[in-house]
């Protein structure tokens, strides 16, 4: 059995949900060009005829007191993201179709989750609860009748149509409803007095195929149930990389060193983001006579954190004798498998193995915060040399402020709205902001080290305005971390 799962007025259900004076309004969403057209009208501005692709002055003749939005992409590609990975964990078999619907198929999933409506109501629950927003779910056996069925009663529908009823629900399908079918093909089938696939069956497959062509062949094959496409989960992606030309040729090793960090982390989120881990990592370096060289190496255990890819990426680069200066550089990871695949655990983890769990945790929390909050909330740890040392109870605090911490605290710094949103991740640690309880940083470490932190964060200026908290681990002296907090 297959389910489309297709979102109720997609963008402008997102804008209502974020900005609660927009709910119950009509509200179209808008690209800010001149000639704006609507990319999508809210189910009230529906009921005054306004739909996608309607220039937005005929839509504001049509009702006065619409609310227009503009369009925020990378938001709905975030939102999309997070709705793909809820399908995905009903089942293996997910194709994403656009930013707003995917096929699934449940077939083989039902000793997990149930009959394929059960699952359906499971996922429609899910987005309602996770992401606070309605979808509306088509299931069939083949592909094009689950999408078919997803749009007959939205929004927030749900529509079953099973073999037995398939036969009756063909006959009576007016055509133009049949995904894919154009203009001309439409002009034609009104020629040959064909309005629904049962009026199909009136003719041969050949005579189709000789008036319509390809698609004559196709909507035979239609009229009859058989629809022969499979729900195809995308491709597993070979290699993943992240690389920078620089805007001015570098020859700092530290610098040099930045720029491998944020590449790494870049690659590990994609892996974490793809649900991949990786065996190899290599880096890529241009030098400013555009010679280039690449460096690679496998590892045994499968890792999808920053800090790991970091660690190996760093050690290739201080194998590169630095005659010259650097144009470009990159990190990459390849063979890359699941990272539910199942792994071959050592008896005794090799060293490293715990910190290792660490900073998948820490990254995957940061991932969740990119996921929910934008990109902005969440500071990456610097590497710097350090210079200052820890603060003096009540001394005098600078712009930007280094301090030495002992212990392993391994940190991120983020303002987010509501502890609720800080538990829901799984965090172990984090500090509150004194003045209006918000978190502000979430890290893992002992009690002891939590309470330190939030110390640190609490002495001398106001919480509320300590802008960002860093962390970092020293290889130096590896019982110690850094903080570095900024305001
Ligand atoms: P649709 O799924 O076609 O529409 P929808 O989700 O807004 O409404 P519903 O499914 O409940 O009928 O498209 C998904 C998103 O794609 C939509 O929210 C906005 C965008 N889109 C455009 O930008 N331009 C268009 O012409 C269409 C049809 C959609
Ligand atoms: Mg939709």
């Amino acid at each position: 059995m297959i389910l489309h799962i297709d979102m109720d007025a997609f963008f402008a259900s997102v804008e209502q949900r974020d900005n609660p004076e927009l709910r119950n309004k009509p509200v179209v969403i808008c690209s800010d060009t001149q000639r704006a057209v609507v990319s999508t009208a809210s189910y009230e501005a529906r009921r005054f005829g306004i739909h996608s692709a309607m220039p937005l002055f005929q839509a504001r003749q049509r009702c006065r007191h619409l609310v227009v939005v503009p369009v925020d992409m990378e938001k709905y590609a975030r939102v999309s993201r997070q709705i793909m990975a809820v399908i995905s964990g009903f089942s293996p078999l997910v194709e994403p179709v656009s930013i707003d619907e995917a096929y699934a198929d449940v077939t083989g999933c039902k000793t997990l989750f149930g009959p394929p409506e059960a699952i359906a109501m499971q996922i429609k629950q899910k987005i309602l609860t996770d992401l606070s927003l309605t979808c509306s779910i088509g299931i069939a056996p083949v592909k094009f009748l689950a999408k078919i069925a997803s749009d007959m009663h939205k929004p927030d529908g749900l529509t079953h149509i099973s073999k037995e009823q398939m036969p009756a629900v063909l006959k009576e399908l007016p055509i133009e409803k049949i995904p894919g079918v154009g203009n001309r093909a439409m002009k034609q089938m009104g020629v040959l007095n064909i309005r629904t696939l049962g009026d199909v069956q009136r003719f041969d497959a050949q005579f189709l195929s000789r008036k319509l062509g390809k698609f004559g062949a196709r909507l035979f094959q239609l009229s009859c149930g058989i629809d022969a496409s499979r729900v195809q989960p995308r491709a597993l992606r070979k290699s993943i990389s992240s690389e920078t030309t620089l805007a001015a040729d570098i020859s700092d090793f530290h610098e040099a060193k930045d720029i491998l960090l944020a590449h790494s982390r870049r690659v590990g989120r994609d892996l974490r983001k793809k649900n991949l881990v990786c065996r190899s990592v290599s880096i890529k370096i241009t030098f400013s006579d555009f010679t280039r060289i690449t460096r690679s190496r496998k590892i045994d255990e499968p890792i999808c954190s920053g800090e790991a890819i970091f660690h190996l990426a760093l050690s290739l680069f201080e194998q590169v004798p630095l005659k010259k200066r650097i144009r470009l550089l990159g990190v990459g990871v390849s063979h890359l498998q699941s990272a539910d695949a199942p792994v071959q655990m050592a008896l005794i983890p090799p060293a490293g193995h715990r910190r290792k769990k660490q900073w998948e945790t820490v990254d995957r929390a940061v991932d969740s915060i990119f996921e929910k909050f934008g990109r902005d909330m969440v500071a990456p740890a610097v590497l710097k040399p350090l210079t200052a040392k820890p603060l003096a109870k009540g001394g005098k605090m600078t712009q930007s402020m280094k301090v030495l911490i002992s212990g392993k605290v391994q940190g991120v710094f983020f303002r987010m709205e509501t502890l609720k949103a800080a538990q829901k991740i799984g965090v172990t640690g984090y500090v509150r902001n004194r003045a209006d309880r918000s978190v502000e940083a979430v890290f893992q470490g002992t009690p002891d080290q939590v309470a330190q932190m939030e110390k640190w964060c609490h002495t001398g200026a106001p919480a509320s305005r300590v802008d960002r908290v860093v962390t970092e681990d020293m290889p130096s002296a590896p019982d110690f971390s850094a903080f570095e907090i900024r305001y």
